[in-house]
């Protein structure tokens, strides 16, 4: 039996993904670890362990002496946060990774997941239907991070063996935690304030469409990643893969049909250029070829969910 370390675990991804290999292996197989210590879903329910990725020592004596099999590395700044503090995000999201890719090259870990983002592409990019092999130049902070960590894990793998997967999520849409300073958050934001106030100002304008994946799938396709046989995985930087694509307008529209006087107005900030330089939809049919990706959710049936499930 496997035993996992989910580095980063208190967000809106960990969280989630924490229950779901706990499901799976057994609660005592899957430790969560994270600077913070308040999400009860998951340190109530199976080992905890306070770690700062950061601390490359501590990290490496941790799972050297509880022999780790798998990690999966969360610990990120994500892109409207990392703007705001470019140098920090630049070691955080890169110093972990070094740390976790050298234990699996040293033979300490079996397998790694490391999270990369479609904040990998940039303006020059091919903005509908983007494909997983095309011109990428990020423009933020956080997308350089990401698309130098894919050309890492892809390196680790040819030169060094490591089994390192990964996956480019879109925006993610949850209701069990909540997102942690993304230029996606609006897509979670506004189901909260449509059902406790009727009406949501938006930091996007009207019109900005970007690729969004309901949570249930992004965790199903994170662990049929990686449980797909390692000769299956034919990318080892990072797949696209592809849930729904929706504007604010079109979001807004979906929401107003369950909650008829919904009122949506549109405020853009900062977070507007970080959005215009990512692409409107994704091609995913590498990840539907190689490991058999197929996403469930669309629009309609993540605004049902999500005005279902969030507290007013
Ligand atoms: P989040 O901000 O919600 O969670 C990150 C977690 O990492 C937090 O609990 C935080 O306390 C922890 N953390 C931060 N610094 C740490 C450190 N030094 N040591 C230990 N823990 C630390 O982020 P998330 O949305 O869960 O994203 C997880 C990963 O997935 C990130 O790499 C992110 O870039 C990637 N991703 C997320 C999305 C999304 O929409 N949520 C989309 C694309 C990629
Ligand atoms: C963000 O908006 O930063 C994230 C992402 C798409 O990587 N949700």
């Amino acid at each position: 039996m496997s035993k996992i370390l989910v580095l980063g675990s208190c967000g809106q991804i960990g969280t989630e993904l924490v229950l779901a290999l706990r499901h799976k292996h057994g609660n005592q197989q899957v430790i969560a670890a994270d600077l913070r210590d308040d999400s009860p879903q998951i340190i109530n329910n199976g080992p905890y362990v306070k770690l700062d990725v950061l601390q490359r020592e501590e990290v490496r004596t941790y799972i050297i002496g509880q022999k780790i099999d798998e990690v999966y590395l969360l610990a990120a700044l994500l892109s409207a946060t990392a703007e705001k503090n470019p140098d920090f995000a630049w070691k955080l999201n890169m110093e972990g990774l070094f740390t976790i890719l050298d234990l699996a090259k040293e033979g300490h870990i079996k397998k790694v997941f490391w999270p990369s983002s479609i904040a990998v592409f940039g303006p020059t990019t091919p903005a509908n239907s983007t494909p997983q092999h095309t011109i990428m130049e990020p423009s933020t902070v956080y997308g350089i991070s990401k698309q130098a960590g894919e050309r890492w894990c892809e390196y680790y793998h040819h030169k060094f063996g490591v089994d390192v997967r990964s996956i480019r999520y879109p925006g993610l849409i949850s209701y069990k935690s909540l997102p942690g300073g993304g230029t996606t958050d609006y897509a979670v934001d506004i189901f909260y304030k449509a059902k406790s106030e009727g009406k949501f100002s938006c930091f996007l304008t009207e019109n900005t469409a970007l690729p969004m994946m309901f949570m249930d799938d992004a965790i199903r396709g994170t662990i049929e990643l990686m449980e797909a046989p390692a000769e299956n995985i034919k990318i080892r930087s990072a797949y696209n893969l592809a849930g729904c694509s929706f504007t604010p307008a079109e979001l807004a529209a979906e929401i107003k049909l369950f909650v008829p006087n919904f009122h949506i107005d549109y405020q853009p900030d900062f977070r507007q250029a970080i959005a215009d330089s990512w692409p409107n939809s994704i091609d995913d049919s590498q990840a539907q070829k190689d490991w058999g990706w197929k996403a469930q959710f669309d629009t309609k049936a993540l605004v049902r969910v999500m005005l279902e499930n969030v507290n007013s």
